[in-house]
């Protein structure tokens, strides 16, 4: 149904925006590459015959009308920044996707009920700020004042940044979307794992996506001088700060479904010949189960207090981000699986080690989300692809999906 080369060349197309010298591509919110990359998004709404508007929260919205402008509105789309030298496919497939589907049914005069809209989020990745999710929280009605203050690398904040863009921050809230205008919001992503692959399948039905916490630990020990400082009188931040990130691998692996990583560590103040006397490091912990990575969370604080004590340092945790769990609907599992069936395809799930704008959305609709394979299971890396084939099957199965979800009266 879909028109294959028209999915591909503007996957492309938008992949070449943010390109990087060293390789991948840097779209980070309310910058230039963002702006570019959300008036060629709007250009391709366009074409496919959709009203595009951009919301309070930067947000970008192609909307197909149905017969019922009233009915609850069907949802699609995923989200238009990426990560540092990351590769194409991540968010960008849920938007050209989406926006595709939109153009086939237009082009084959298809009528529905409820309005279809494709959603390119902002700001899900969080790189720029430190907290993730910024447009599909604006949408649930979620974002605070301490959100507008975060402040990037540069020390410049959202709020800020806005301005600089033309958004107001005291409007924010007029990018709220109501439970009773939403139906569903159904995400098609790249899966960034191995699973689908290992199983020699091109897509696959999410049943769940994990949960995420966000740390920023900060070590305090003592700064000093690198010569004259014997070994057994030091309080070394970085040291400290070690046996911490082993900790956490170690307490992570225990269970085979907890993951952790430490992205981010920041030593200061810094000199070949000085003793570390601060450390920043950043914690991103997930498990699909909230009791499992609270557990592991609990042992983790443990270990952090012994370390502490036996290298007098001390240890200041700021929690930047808390999302739990999100289960996808077994109604629309089920409707995924009837489009399988229906493309000849198996069906098969799986739950989402990655976070999505979806686990958003579930606190204003009911979500689902279809997986595309991704080579070698590599993401957030310039290496990240997904064959022309598997994407298809990916935006057929959403074909399916949305229309059936919309014709219902
Ligand atoms: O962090 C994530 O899982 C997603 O790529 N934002
Ligand atoms: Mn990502
Ligand atoms: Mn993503």
């Amino acid at each position: 149904m879909i028109n294959k080369e028209r999915l591909y060349n503007r996957l492309l197309e938008l992949g070449a925006i943010g390109k990087q010298e060293e390789g991948g591509i840097t779209r980070h919110s309310f910058t230039a590459e963002d702006r570019a990359a959300k008036e060629l998004v709007a250009s391709f709404m366009n074409e496919a015959g959709l009203t595009v508007r951009e919301d309070s929260v930067g947000n970008l919205i192609g909307r197909k009308e149905g017969r019922n402008p009233e009915a609850p509105v069907v949802l699609t789309g995923s989200h238009i920044d990426t990560v540092c030298n990351g590769g194409i496919f991540d968010g960008a497939l849920g938007i050209i996707g989406g926006i595709e589907v939109l153009q086939t049914l237009n082009e084959q005069a298809i009528d529905v009920e409820h309005p279809i809209e494709v959603y390119a989020f902002n700001d899900e990745e969080g790189c720029r700020f430190s907290f993730s999710m910024f447009g599909s929280r604006g949408v649930i009605g979620d974002l605070q004042q301490k959100d507008l203050e975060m402040k990037d690398k540069d020390g410049v904040s959202v709020a800020e940044v806005m301005k600089a863009q033309g958004f107001d921050p005291d409007k924010v809230s007029e990018a709220i979307r109501t439970k009773e205008s939403l139906k569903v919001f159904i995400e098609l992503h790249i899966e960034q794992g191995k699973v689908l692959e290992s199983n020699n399948l091109s897509v696959g039905i999410v049943s769940g996506i994990v949960n995420e916490l966000w740390l920023k630990c900060t070590v305090t020990g003592e700064a000093g001088h690198a010569g004259a400082t014997p070994m057994n009188l030091r309080n070394d931040a970085l040291v400290a700060a070690a046996e911490m990130v082993q900790m956490i691998e170690r307490e992570a692996k225990k269970n085979g479904t907890t993951v952790a990583t430490v992205g981010r560590l920041k030593v200061l103040p810094g000199g070949i010949n000085i003793i570390p006397g601060t450390v920043e490091f950043t914690l991103d912990l997930r498990d699909i189960s909230q009791d499992v990575s609270d557990q592991v969370e609990k042992e983790i604080f443990k270990e952090f207090g012994r370390i502490c004590e036996e290298r007098g340092v001390e240890l200041h945790t700021e929690i930047l981000q808390r999302i739990p769990p999100a289960p996808c609907s077994e109604e629309f599992q089920r409707a995924a699986q009837g489009a399988f069936h229906q493309m000849g395809l198996k069906p098969f799930t799986l739950p989402s080690g990655a976070g999505h704008d979806a686990m958003q959305m579930i606190n204003i609709c009911p979500i689902g989300m279809i997986f595309v394979r991704s080579k070698n299971g590599i993401s957030h890396n310039p290496a990240e692809w997904s064959s022309l084939e598997d994407c298809v099957d990916g935006v057929n199965v959403l074909y399916h999906n949305l229309l059936d979800l919309a014709v219902q009266v």
